[in-house]
């Protein structure tokens, strides 16, 4: 499986983090395949998170998902949804390795910068919700 989907959250977004982080993603050997700008609904956070709607932190991490624009990003590497997890680390900042994208720019459990793709069911699912009929997907 060569591609997976990360999503820059809003706080990364709002702390201006996004290039940087995205160098960080290609220094790991990432390809950008394809990439977008979107302020989500609530309803769409909520269908994108249904699998934590069980959880207490649902509603807490639909309204900050919701809270400004994120930037949904294609990447492509060989290997890429197991290396993108170790990339960016740990969901807890305090508990990711030294050096990966949450250590660096995390600000708590839930404003943790950038969402990646945990399986490949979900990785093409996640990428069909953000890119489905993209172009990009097979350019170049
Ligand atoms: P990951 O993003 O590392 O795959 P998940 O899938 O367990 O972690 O959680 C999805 C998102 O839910 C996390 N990125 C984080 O923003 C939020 N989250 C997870 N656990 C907590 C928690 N205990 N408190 C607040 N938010 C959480």
């Amino acid at each position: 499986m060569k591609q997976t989907l990360a999503i820059i959250k809003p706080d990364a977004v709002q702390r201006n983090l996004t290039g940087r982080i995205l160098a960080h993603l290609e220094e790991a050997g990432f390809r950008i395949r394809a990439i977008r700008s979107i302020r989500l609904t609530d309803a769409q956070a909520r269908e994108f998170y249904r699998v934590h709607s069980e959880r207490p932190f649902y509603g807490s991490l639909v309204q900050f998902m919701t809270s400004g624009p994120v930037f949904p990003v294609l990447l492509e590497r060989d290997d890429a949804i197991p290396t993108l997890r170790r990339t960016i680390g740990a969901t807890d900042p305090a508990e990711a390795e030294e050096g990966t994208v949450r250590a660096l720019f995390a600000e708590s459990k839930e404003r943790n910068s950038i969402h990646a793709s945990d399986s490949p069911e979900n990785a093409a699912q996640e990428i069909r919700f953000f890119f489905a009929g993209a172009d990009e997907l097979n350019a170049g």
